[in-house]
């Protein structure tokens, strides 16, 4: 949906009631409901730098891979946060930021996985959360982030069904450290992108392009998902608001042959409903039958499908396929339409996405307690002498997704929250350090930490609880 036509729609849906008042096409105040809360996400590899952790993660191993990584950096020392954590939340702190979603890195804290915990990995963790606590900021801990130790990885990783139990005792470990202050957990960030991108098409660690891991990867994170939750909730019962997070992007036909219809709707059930029909409607997709029955056994998904406190969508384009013989399930990559707008990713920018996928969730599962857990963009930026990047692009991006979020909000869609991503400039994954996503740049020599136009847009809208212009 273009921009005009975005705020057209908006007036058009009418919804007004003194929250979000709209004239004549263009938005004069949109204002979202009290309590609504505006954080910011990290990951562990993504910013914290390596610090003391003793043990390699995969991504550590990953990257050492001649060309896996196009910079050929890696997270040795990523943002610093590992020491720089305390100013990096005055900064949030400062733009208005009420809640941080950032993860532990299990290797920091279990070395080899299991077994004897590493007491400085914990003590980070606790550090990092009284810090948050003292700013006024709530910390939201997710507890996988993709960076797997590399010591589970060595007995199979997520192919092996028995880490879904290590899983459980890690995250039961995690509860009893941090759940005197710690209310909000996700047991997983992002489970499909980690089992396809880097199972499947071994883009991302651990490197493998196999269809079987990739759904072996799929299931026994469904599993330790579900294990997670119950060992949390042994710990912390109904205190404990427990949730996961999922990439969502709506899948679409790339063009009008009806067998792209039909890779769209297959693609779909890999990318979507595999993550969320088991822990939220408790079965996989039918489509998928043939790859997930051999691995699904008795119980599992009854173990999989526990009471859950909120769904967290990271959101930030949708996909376009097409038939491909030679694809994992049969499809491909097809067209993005002409003369939609791209990021640097090559994502295509499309609010209205965020929008299908909110309403799917409100009319397919039930209306859960939602937040948007994920959203921004990267662009190729302008970085001025003083640090300062005018990224007009990114908050052109932001304004156009969250008044897509108010207008759900106003279609009763359960939405709660919006979390930024990200904060800072960081490890991008496999585009190492060419990727920016944050809302302050980071000077790689000093990681002298800048606030964009971005931040200041950020900053004004989380204060106001009322979306500026762009
Ligand atoms: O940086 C990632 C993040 O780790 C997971 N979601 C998408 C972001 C942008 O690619």
């Amino acid at each position: 949906m273009r921009r005009r036509d975005l705020l057209a729609s908006m007036a058009a849906a009418g919804v007004g009631g003194g929250a979000l008042t709209v004239t004549a096409g263009r938005a004069e105040t949109v204002q979202f409901p009290a309590g609504f809360v505006w954080g910011t996400a990290t990951s562990s590899y993504q910013v914290e730098g390596r610090g003391d952790r003793q043990a390699d993660t995969i991504w550590d191993s990953f990257a050492r891979a001649p060309g896996a990584i196009v910079d050929h950096s890696n997270g040795d020392i990523a943002c610093d946060h590992y020491h720089r954590y305390a100013d990096d939340l005055a900064l949030m702190a400062k733009a208005g930021v009420k809640a941080y979603r950032f993860s532990i890195s299990w290797a920091r804290v279990l070395p080899t996985g299991s077994g004897g915990s590493d007491p400085r990995g914990l003590d980070f963790y606790s550090r990092l959360t009284d810090a948050a606590l003292k700013a006024g900021i709530e910390p939201w801990v997710c507890l996988f982030h993709w960076d797997l130790p590399q010591a589970l990885q060595d007995h199979g990783g997520w192919s092996d069904r028995l880490i879904a139990d290590r899983y459980a005792e890690y995250a039961s470990l995690m509860a009893k450290h941090l759940g005197d202050r710690v209310t909000r957990w996700v047991t997983f960030n992002e489970p499909n992108v980690h089992a396809i991108i880097g199972h499947g098409f071994g883009e991302h660690a651990p490197g493998l392009k196999s269809r079987e891991a990739m759904f072996q990867a799929l299931h026994h994170q469904n599993l330790a998902h579900g294990k997670g939750v119950q060992a949390l909730r042994a710990t912390g019962g109904d205190r404990f608001k427990l949730g996961t997070v999922l990439s969502l992007q709506p899948c679409r036909p790339a063009d009008t042959a009806p067998a792209s219809a039909a890779a769209a709707q297959l693609w779909d059930a890999l990318w979507n409903r595999c993550v969320l029909d088991p822990p939220l409607l408790g079965r996989y997709p039918e489509a998928l039958a043939e790859y997930t029955d051999d691995l699904v056994q008795d119980k599992d998904l009854a173990q999989i499908r526990q009471k859950l406190d909120f769904l967290g969508v990271n959101y930030y384009s949708p996909m376009y396929q097409k038939t491909d013989p030679a694809g994992l399930i049969g499809t491909g990559w097809g067209a993005v339409p002409e003369g939609m707008p791209r990021t640097a990713m090559d994502w295509p920018v499309d609010p209205q996405g965020l929008l299908d996928v909110l309403s799917d969730l409100r009319d397919h599962y039930g209306n859960p307690e939602l937040y948007i857990t994920e959203n921004g963009a990267c662009f190729a930026e302008t970085v001025a002498t003083d640090g300062r990047v005018d990224d007009a692009q990114r908050v052109a991006y932001l304004h156009d997704h969250i008044a897509v979020a108010r207008r759900a909000i106003a279609e009763k869609v359960n939405l709660r929250g919006y979390f930024a991503w990200t904060i800072m400039d960081n490890f991008e994954w496999a585009k190492g350090y060419t990727a920016p996503f944050g809302l302050m740049h980071v000077d790689r020599a000093t990681l002298a930490r800048t606030p964009k136009a971005s931040y200041d847009w950020f900053a004004k809208l989380a204060h106001s609880n009322t979306l500026p212009a762009a």
